[in-house]
């Protein structure tokens, strides 16, 4: 199998924090997104979304969503478990795992995606026709990341880690988060205690390094 990573981008990034987590090594593949190497011809025959992640298996088939991946992964390899063990702890984990996704990750890509001149003509990540960039989006994102980490600050006062006593994928999701809002500097102020007490935990995992 190949994972078809890009070392600089945050989706990738969550899959290649996971495997670490899992202690598991896959042969991996660069692809140059700034070079649109993820648009040739040979790449969208492969994933005609044009995105990274990607994981091609032995006979072909090809899984093109991060969380997907590492679903394929937990279940070839359940331990260290970081998707749940009970119905109702995965259902809670898939819950936070998707909030922090839509409403953490979602806000810094609208940010960065509407202002990035790398990404000028290229709004929609993945898309190979003109996709503008709006500013009034990156406003919004701006908007609706501070509800966010107002919102996750409180959490993480009632709770060690973001879905429950332990670390999951839905911390993965989070600290790749805040990563990324450090390209346009809308990371959580100091006034968020308890995410500078967790993200001080998890920057500490061998895992963050991945
Ligand atoms: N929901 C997808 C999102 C993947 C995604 O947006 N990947 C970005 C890199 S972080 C990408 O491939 N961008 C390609 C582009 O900008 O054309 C996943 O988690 O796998």
């Amino acid at each position: 199998m190949k994972f078809y990573d890009m070392k600089m981008a945050p989706n990738p990034r969550r899959v290649r924090m996971f495997l670490a987590e899992k202690g598991i090594s896959v042969e991996s593949v660069q692809v140059d997104i700034l070079a649109g190497e993820n648009q040739t011809p040979a790449y969208l025959a492969k994933n005609p979304r044009g995105l990274v992640p990607m994981l091609e298996l032995d006979d072909g088939t090809v899984l093109d969503e991060s969380v997907a991946i590492c679903r394929y992964f937990e279940e070839l390899h359940p331990e260290p478990n970081l998707m749940g063990r009970t119905p109702l702890e995965k259902a809670q984990i898939e819950s936070w795992q998707r909030r922090v996704e839509f409403d953490g990750v979602g806000a810094i890509a609208s940010i960065f995606r509407n202002v990035a001149p790398q990404f000028a003509g290229h709004a929609v990540p993945g898309v190979t026709e003109t996709t503008e960039q709006i500013p009034a989006l990156a406003e919004r994102g701006a908007l609706l990341i501070a509800l966010f980490w107002r919102d996750l600050d409180a959490r993480l006062g009632t709770s060690a880690y973001v879905a429950g006593d332990r670390f999951t994928i839905a911390d993965i999701t989070a600290f790749i988060c805040i990563e990324f809002a450090k390209w346009v500097k809308s990371t959580p102020g100091p006034e968020f205690a308890n995410i500078a007490r967790w993200y001080a935990e998890v920057s500490a995992r061998p895992s963050a390094k991945a």
